[in-house]
């Protein structure tokens, strides 16, 4: 199929993006890499009248480190974030979950904000940055407006921004990144979407307990679920096969993965507790080397 009809924009400033958004409002929609969107204006589940495309605005790609987080900007592309030493040096559990996405094709195009924006509840990206409890900075005519990433996303496909919002740039906490990190999943096929997947940042004191923690799962609910009340099981503690166990069942209580095509219900409950201990170890044995 091919889209319906549209009028096209392709401003060069963000100032003229912005406009054009508050002018247009829900008529219009942002194309960034155009991965996820293409194909939903293809198959006609969207026809907006207006396709604003945001690729000229160099501006909102860079990757910095400054003001005591670092900052990414929303046009920056996936391969990009995961080829950067900036992130390497100073958020490896980025670098680690970013391979993980589609194929070096898609993630040439793809970019950070479109990921966050387009909020698929198994995306690596909005996972990753979950478990690291960053900030989106959203702009329009207006306003700009900060919103923590467990605000952000609202349901399925569905994310905490209006139609006049420009989402501009990613800001992770230096304090918010611990030593020790993993990011595992679990798909088909490489390149596929996740089935599950984990994220986890641990930290350990001299004598091998856990003294703070993150723990984030995908692929288990509308959006990704943030496990804190299962850390505080480990707190203060080394963690044991028994204690991981516990603080696990407490993560996935709540937890409402739907059976659909790829995995029933159960199968996806199981790989999340399997998954999640992978992950947790495995943070646990890094941040032990990071002390
Ligand atoms: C074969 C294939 C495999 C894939 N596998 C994976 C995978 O394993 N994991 C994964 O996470 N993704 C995967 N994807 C999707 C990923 O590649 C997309 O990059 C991502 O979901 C969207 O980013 P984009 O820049 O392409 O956004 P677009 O497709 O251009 O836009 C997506 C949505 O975000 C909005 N938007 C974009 N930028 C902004 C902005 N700055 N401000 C406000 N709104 C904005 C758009 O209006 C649209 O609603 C795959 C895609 C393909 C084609």
């Amino acid at each position: 199929m091919k889209p319906a009809p549209f009028d096209y924009y392709r401003p060069s400033t963000l100032e003229e993006t912005l406009q054009l958004l508050t002018e247009f409002e829900e008529e219009a929609k942002i194309i960034a890499g155009g991965q996820s969107f293409i194909p939903i204006l293809n198959m006609r589940l969207s026809e907006p009248g207006v396709l604003v495309d945001i690729n000229q605005l160099s501006d909102l790609e860079y990757i910095t480190v400054e003001d005591g987080y670092l900052k990414i900007g929303a046009l920056t592309r996936q391969r990009t974030l995961e080829l950067s030493s900036l992130v390497q040096q100073h958020v490896p559990l980025l670098s680690e979950a970013l391979p993980f996405i589609g194929h070096l094709q898609t993630r040439n195009r793809g970019t950070v904000g479109g990921s966050l924006v387009h909020a698929d509840p198994s995306a690596e990206i909005p996972l990753a940055l979950s478990v690291l409890n960053a900030e989106v900075v959203l702009r329009s005519t207006e306003e700009i407006r900060t919103v923590e990433i467990g605000d952000f996303f609202l349901t399925y496909l569905t994310a905490n921004i209006l139609p006049h919002e420009l989402l501009t740039e990613i800001r992770i906490p230096s304090a918010n990144i611990l030593p020790g990190y993993a990011f595992v999943e679990f798909s088909r096929r490489h390149g596929d979407f996740a089935i599950v997947a984990v994220a986890s940042q641990l930290a350990a004191d001299q004598d091998g307990r856990i003294h703070s923690g993150r723990l984030a799962l995908g692929g288990i609910d509308a959006v990704p679920v943030v496990a804190d009340d299962a850390i505080n099981i480990l707190i203060g503690r080394q963690p044991t096969d028994e204690l991981i166990n516990q603080a696990l069942e407490l993560a996935l209580e709540d937890a409402d993965p739907d059976d659909d095509l790829h995995a029933s219900r159960e199968y996806r409950l199981q790989l999340a507790r399997v998954l999640a201990k992978r992950a947790l170890l495995t943070a646990y044995e890094r941040a032990l080397k990071r002390r």
